[in-house]
């Protein structure tokens, strides 16, 4: 931690005392987490390094970019087109939610049964305890779940925010309904900005978000290897840090770990062992530094090989179409990409049910985590017929109910059952 770092989150509003507190207890859990697994790939050490100044390199590289004037739209949702506000000209940055730390400073203001994500990341504003989302100049929120639209009124008394409609069917009347909440969005970052989006910026940005998104699906190919080349832990933190990270620099440094995962695969190199059970986990996103059940999955012997999640495959399996040229089908192509983000807020929301299904399949696991944060409902009604779904195809499915808080005790022996069950 540098003085400059210090002087920056001053300048931003932190409050030091408990911005400090946070910090000094990230460091020792990612120790623990992170740092004491055994063979790790070299690759990683840029994402170390990048958890390491987590506060620090990025939040300076973004106020680096709004001294000119640059403009800075946080985001909380893979439903926020990344790629009209780089077109903009500003930069996007997904922020996490995924400490229990900021969650009692949420509960003076927000109701107790909401689910953590939505109190970590208000508790982030409200204890000043995020420079990222004090280097923002909008929050841009989606109308997904109803704790989420309803905090983002509250959030809206702290910080300019706009909130996109995300429909919640996926019929012609949505799609339209949608396709016009992405013009609308358009206008409203060329509005922040002062930038006119022109074809050709938003036909660039659709590749640089594409290449990420490439990069990503290449990551997740090398995890159906047996044994897998990396731990799930360490592939999630780097799905993790790929919604804050330039995306130039992310996509490079993710294409370098998989140059080196690939050949751990053809020189039969892996993290664990070729037969321990492999899992899929499926549900809830995980914003950084939610490692705990990936955690407790491999410590107690199993392999995390896949995420169906928005910190997961739903980030980055489909592409936006690149061969549009003229505003409208570039717009289009752009709305009809994110309507197949499968999320729980749509009904009937089947596809998602096949999607866990066919990585079931893909991944060749052993069974299915399905990971819901207390509170959320629609994950958790959602997994009655994901339940059913693999029952009929024979797949183990063991459902977690949790939050930020520490119940790693009754998870780990509900986990070591479960795996004992497959293992048979
Ligand atoms: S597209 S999953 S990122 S909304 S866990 S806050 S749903 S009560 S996060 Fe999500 Fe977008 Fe959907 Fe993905 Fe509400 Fe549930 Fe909490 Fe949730």
């Amino acid at each position: 931690m540098t003085n400059d770092n210090r002087q920056m989150w001053t300048d931003l509003g932190i409050d030091l005392e408990r911005h400090d507190a946070l910090l000094n207890a990230l460091g020792p859990a990612y120790k623990e987490i992170y740092l004491s697994q055994m063979n790790r790939p070299k690759a990683m050490g840029f994402f170390d390094f990048v958890v390491g100044d987590i506060h620090g390199i990025r939040v300076r590289e973004l106020r680096e970019h709004a001294k000119d004037g640059g403009k800075v739209v946080a985001t909380y949702c893979v439903f926020v087109p990344d790629e009209i506000v780089l077109a903009a000209g500003a930069v996007p940055v997904g922020l996490c939610a995924g400490t229990n730390f900021s969650v009692q400073a949420a509960e003076q203001v927000l109701p107790h049964n909401t689910c953590d994500l939505i109190k970590s990341s208000f508790g982030f504003k409200l204890g000043r305890t995020c420079p990222y989302i004090q280097a923002s100049h909008l929050v841009v929120g989606e109308t997904t779940c109803d704790g989420k639209k309803k905090m983002f009124e509250i959030l809206s008394e702290y910080q300019p925010v706009y909130v996109m409609e995300v429909p919640n069917k996926k019929n012609k009347v949505s799609r339209d309904l949608w396709l016009s909440e992405v013009v609308v969005f358009k206008g409203v970052v060329e509005k922040l900005t002062g930038n006119k989006i022109t074809e050709e910026k938003l036909a660039y940005a659709i590749k640089l978000v594409n290449g990420k998104r490439r990069a990503l699906q290449r990551l997740y190919q090398t995890r159906k290897a047996n044994p897998p080349p990396i731990s799930g832990k360490d592939a999630l933190l780097v799905t993790q840090v790929s919604f804050y990270d330039d995306v130039a620099r992310d996509t490079q440094q993710i294409n370098a770990l998989c140059d080196e995962l690939e050949k751990r695969i053809a020189d039969g190199e892996g993290v664990s062992p070729p037969n321990c059970p492999r899992i899929l986990i499926s549900g809830c996103p995980m914003a950084i530094p939610n490692w705990k059940l990936h955690h407790l999955l491999e410590t107690s012997g199993a392999a995390v090989v896949c995420e169906e999640s928005c910190i997961g495959t739903r980030a980055f399996s489909d592409l936006v179409a690149e061969d549009k040229r003229n505003m409208d089908d570039l717009l289009k192509a752009i709305a009809d990409r994110y309507m197949q983000i499968h999320c729980a807020c749509f009904t009937p929301n089947t596809e998602r049910i096949e999607d866990i299904l066919r990585l079931a399949k893909e991944y060749k696991v052993d069974g299915v985590v399905h990971y819901n944060l207390l509170y959320c409902h629609t994950y958790a009604n959602e997994a009655v017929r994901v339940d059913k779904a693999l029952d009929k195809e024979g797949i183990p499915l063991l459902r977690v109910e949790t939050d930020y808080g520490d119940d790693s005790g009754q998870l780990r022996t509900r986990i070591d059952a479960f795996l004992e069950m497959i293992q048979k």
